[in-house]
């Protein structure tokens, strides 16, 4: 089974947390997502007690063990900005989906080749691209 990074915003804001966990659930029907927390919608930053060097040096770790990196933009966030960078270095594939209705993604992933990007207006696309990319 392919391991899938996938990320998406945290303290960038939750807005679409819930998006994140159906997109997970759908993925670990046929893959194995090596970060399944990010769509937990009751995630309590204060009470997770993991430092953030410890949370640094977890992800770049599961980055590096990762077949592909799927990226949920539509809510920007530093992190995942920075994760993308970091898959690109590594040269895992990355795929990274957001809603055009919603927000314009940054310059500097659109104007990146390197990056595969799905703009979408109806949730349901998303799971259709996923089908090809698992
Ligand atoms: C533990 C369980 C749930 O949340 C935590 C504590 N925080 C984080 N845990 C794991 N990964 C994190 C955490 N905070 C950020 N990240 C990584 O950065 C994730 O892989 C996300 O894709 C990305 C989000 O970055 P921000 O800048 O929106 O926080």
């Amino acid at each position: 089974m392919k391991k899938i990074y996938f990320a998406g915003s945290i303290r960038g804001g939750r807005i679409d947390a819930k998006l994140y966990g159906r997109l997970i659930r759908y993925m670990q029907k046929t893959a194995t997502v090596l970060t399944e927390h990010i769509g937990n919608p009751h995630l309590n930053l204060m009470e997770q007690g993991k430092r953030d060097i410890e949370i640094y040096n977890e992800d770049t770790a599961w980055l590096r063990e990762s077949d592909v990196v799927i990226a949920e933009c539509t809510c920007p966030s530093l992190g995942v900005g920075y994760e993308l960078a970091y898959a690109e270095k590594l040269g895992k594939p990355c795929h990274i989906f957001y809603d055009r209705s919603k927000t314009q993604l940054s310059a500097m992933l659109t104007g990146n080749p390197y990056f595969t990007i799905h703009p979408y207006t109806e949730e349901t696309e998303i799971y259709t691209i996923l089908d090809q990319i698992l």
